[in-house]
């Protein structure tokens, strides 16, 4: 029988990819986003395999009953993959909007643990697994990182909870840990500045979606006794920084 996988986001980058690759191999796939749209175009590529979840994981109260409402189907979930999230900004707390700092705790934090509370008594059931996208920004600071870091450093540190919490069980738990990637990230965190995305990734040779997906795929694919905790991913071309000294 057909496995089934809850991929958040899947209506662009990370999440779209995986959606296209697990459904390539044969998997049955709910996709989320909020743009409706793209889910129908993503139905219409993929057919019935694929089936839409169009709201917006900051809704909190909502997400008990959109789960309830995925066709019987697609009830029975192996694999949630917590990709749904964003930055917002890049200026320095001193200086920053912390309207766009709720919504990035509503999201990468709230809207995560939600979605993970309310489909683990499916997963358990399934002896499934949870993979949950973090980012190095959770290890590695950087100007301008702070909420956007902060709510990443939550994902691991929630995601070796899970894995605490869930022994016996035989459910996995995976957190992914990404560095710079081309997707829409940098055009939603410059408020759609596609020069500044751009010049971003000029040159970079950055990791795509399809790198995320391959990874997302063989950690989903694994033998059942094996257990990835962490795995933190880079393009060659990004490293480290000296710490910066201030010498008034
Ligand atoms: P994209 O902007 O391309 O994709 C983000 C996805 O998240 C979209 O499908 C978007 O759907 C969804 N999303 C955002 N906000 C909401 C919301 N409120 N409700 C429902 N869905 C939402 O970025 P990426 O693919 O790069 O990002 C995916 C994940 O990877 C994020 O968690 C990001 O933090 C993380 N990451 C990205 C890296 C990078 O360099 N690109 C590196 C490390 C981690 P929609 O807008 O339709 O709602
Ligand atoms: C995104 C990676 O380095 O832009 O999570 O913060 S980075």
């Amino acid at each position: 029988m057909a496995k089934i996988a809850l991929i958040t986001g899947a209506t662009s980058g990370f999440g779209k990819s995986a959606v296209e690759l697990f459904i390539k191999n044969g998997w049955k796939v709910i996709g989320t986003g909020r743009r409706k749209e793209r889910l129908d175009s993503l139905k219409a590529q993929l057919g019935e395999n694929f089936h839409g979840l169009a709201f917006d994981i900051q809704n909190t109260d909502q997400i008990a009953s959109v789960v309830d409402s995925i066709a019987k189907d697609f009830q029975a979930i192996d694999l949630l993959i917590n990709n749904a999230g964003l930055a917002l900004g890049t200026a320095p707390a001193q200086s920053c909007d912390l309207d766009q700092w709720n919504t990035m705790v509503d999201t990468n934090i709230k809207g995560l643990m939600t979605l993970t509370h309310k489909v683990l008594p499916k997963l358990i059931e399934q002896k499934g697994a949870v993979i949950n996208i973090s980012s190095v920004a959770a290890s590695y600071p950087y100007p301008g990182g702070n909420v956007y870091g902060g709510t990443k450093a939550f994902v691991v540190q929630f995601s070796l909870g899970l894995r605490s919490d869930l022994h016996g069980t035989g459910v996995r738990v995976t957190c992914v840990e990404p560095g710079m990637s081309e997707t829409e990230f940098t055009l939603v965190r410059t408020k759609g500045d596609q020069g500044a995305s751009d010049k971003l990734y000029d040159g970079a040779n950055p990791m795509t979606g399809e790198d995320i997906a391959n990874t997302l795929y063989w950690i989903a694919t694994l033998p059942s006794h094996m257990n990835i905790n962490r795995i933190e991913l880079m393009p060659v071309r990004q490293s480290f920084s000296p710490f910066q000294v201030y010498r008034g």
